[in-house]
Formats: C-alpha cells, structure tokens, sequence
C-alpha cells in the first residue's frame, strides 16, 4: 500500500528522487496505478494545494512539489495509457493572445494534473482561432484562459464569442483567471466560470464535471 505520509513528505520537500522510488516500491507490490493516483500522489497534492490557498506555503513551494508530483506521475504514464484509464477530464488551457505571462498558467496546470485531469497546454499568447482549433481536435471539457494583462482580457470575450459563433458553447465550459480577472468580468462576457488562484481552479473543474454528469 502506498505511504500516503511519506509521500506527501517527500512531494512538499520536493524530493524528485524519492517520489519516484516511492511510486516504483508501491507498483512493485502490487498497487495499481489508480490506487497510487488517487490515493496517493494526488490528495498529496491537492494537500499541497489547499497549504497554499490558506497562503502556508508559497509558489516556489508548490513549483518545487509540482516538479517531484512529474515525477512519480512519469513512472505512472506509460502504464495508465496503456490501460486505458480514463482521466478525470480534459481540459484545453492557454495564456490569451498578446500576454506572455505564464507562471499562473502553468501552476493551474500542475494543480489540475495533480487532479487526474489530461491538460493541453497551448501555451502563452493564444489566438481565439487557436483555441477554437484546440476545441474541435482535443473535444475538451473545459477551455481555460488565463491573462494577466488589463489590454489582453478583451481577448478572453473574444475567444468565448468565437465559440458561441461556431456553435461549441454549449459543449464546452469556459473558465477564466488571472489577477486582473474577476468574477463580475467573467460573468460580464459570459465565462462559465471563474477562480481566483490554481487551487480553487480545481474545484471549479470538478464542479463543471460534476454538473455534466447529472
Ligand atoms: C512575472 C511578471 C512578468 C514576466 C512574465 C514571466 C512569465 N513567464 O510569466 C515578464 C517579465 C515577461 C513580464 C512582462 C510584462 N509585464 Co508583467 N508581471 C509579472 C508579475 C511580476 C508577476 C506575475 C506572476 O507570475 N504572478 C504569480 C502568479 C502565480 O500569479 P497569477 O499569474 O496571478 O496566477 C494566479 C491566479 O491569477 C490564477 N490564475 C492565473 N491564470 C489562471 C487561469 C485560469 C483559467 C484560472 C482559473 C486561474 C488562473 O491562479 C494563479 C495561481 O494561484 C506581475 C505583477 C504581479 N504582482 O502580478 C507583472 C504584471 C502582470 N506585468 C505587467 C506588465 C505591464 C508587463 C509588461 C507589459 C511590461 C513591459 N512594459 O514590457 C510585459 C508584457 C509582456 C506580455 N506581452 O505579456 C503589469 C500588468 C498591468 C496591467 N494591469 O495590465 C503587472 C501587474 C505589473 C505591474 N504592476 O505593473 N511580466
């Protein structure tokens, strides 16, 4: 069985290394893949989370634990695919076009993956265009934007107006963050949502899947 306390004492320190060991050691006695998943290194990680939305912890922290999380979910990849696990959900993220700030981004990202779900990330300075493609191939959940940039959250309506126009609104939900973001702008250009840190990004993931399966 997996060693739920020290893995979570090995992910805060960031001991890439021994995540991993942790992980192989569990497999080698027989724990499956999803059991050393959501057992294991992803309430881990949501603990993880949840010290840095109550501001215990900083973002070098979480990066730091994010990076060994990667590592234990490296060991952990090849195998879930080949079986087919199906992942909590997918999710289509970018940095809006025009705005190269990526650091948010990127930590929604580790949190989401640390949940289970399977994120594309399109990057930073994404076109409307981009996304819509993003949508058509991947058929994701959800489609998150971030910004961080007062002239670049026009970007975040036109990206939502787009998917309305091709008819994809109804498919997928938006979800929208970043410091200049609130929740009265996201309902303003009609988000579906809106979080203000990576954590509670999370939540509001599960909360949209949570929904579409009632
Ligand atoms: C780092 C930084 C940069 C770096 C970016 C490096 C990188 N790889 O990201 C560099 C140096 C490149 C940069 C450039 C610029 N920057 Co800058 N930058 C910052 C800075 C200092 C920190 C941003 C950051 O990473 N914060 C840490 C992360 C973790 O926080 P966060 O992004 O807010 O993300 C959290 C939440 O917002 C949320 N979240 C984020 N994204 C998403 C997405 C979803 C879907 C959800 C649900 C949640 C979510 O979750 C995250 C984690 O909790 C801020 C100042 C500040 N204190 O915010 C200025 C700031 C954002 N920059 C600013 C400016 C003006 C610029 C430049 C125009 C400067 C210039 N004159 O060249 C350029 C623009 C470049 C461009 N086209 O994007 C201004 C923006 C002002 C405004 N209101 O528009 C700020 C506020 C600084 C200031 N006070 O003037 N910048």
């Amino acid at each position: 069985m997996v060693d739920q306390e020290m893995l979570y004492a090995f992910l805060s320190q960031g001991k890439m290394d021994e995540v991993k060991k942790l992980t192989q050691k569990a497999l080698q006695e027989g724990d499956s893949p999803e059991v050393i998943l959501n057992q294991g290194l992803i309430p881990a990680m949501e603990k993880i989370g949840a010290r840095f939305k109550n501001g215990d912890i900083y973002i070098p922290e979480v990066l730091i634990a994010a990076r060994a999380m990667h590592a234990g979910m490296d060991v952990l990849k090849p195998i879930l695919s080949k079986s087919n696990t199906p992942m909590a959900g997918k999710i289509v993220i970018g940095t809006v076009k025009g705005d190269l700030h990526d650091i948010g981004k990127n930590l929604v990202i580790m949190l989401l993956e640390g949940g289970g779900f399977e994120v594309v990330d399109l990057g930073v300075d994404v076109s409307s265009e981009t996304f819509l493609r993003a949508v058509d191939q991947h058929h994701p959940h959800v489609v998150a934007m971030s910004a961080l940039l007062t002239t670049t959250l026009p970007e975040m309506k036109k990206t939502i107006d787009a998917l309305k126009q091709a008819g994809l609104k109804g498919r997928v939900k938006t979800l929208v963050g970043g410091a200049p973001v609130t929740e009265k702008f996201a309902r303003e250009i009609g988000a579906d949502g809106y979080a203000p840190d990576a954590a509670s990004a999370v939540d509001k993931v599960k909360q949209f899947i949570a929904d579409e399966s009632h």
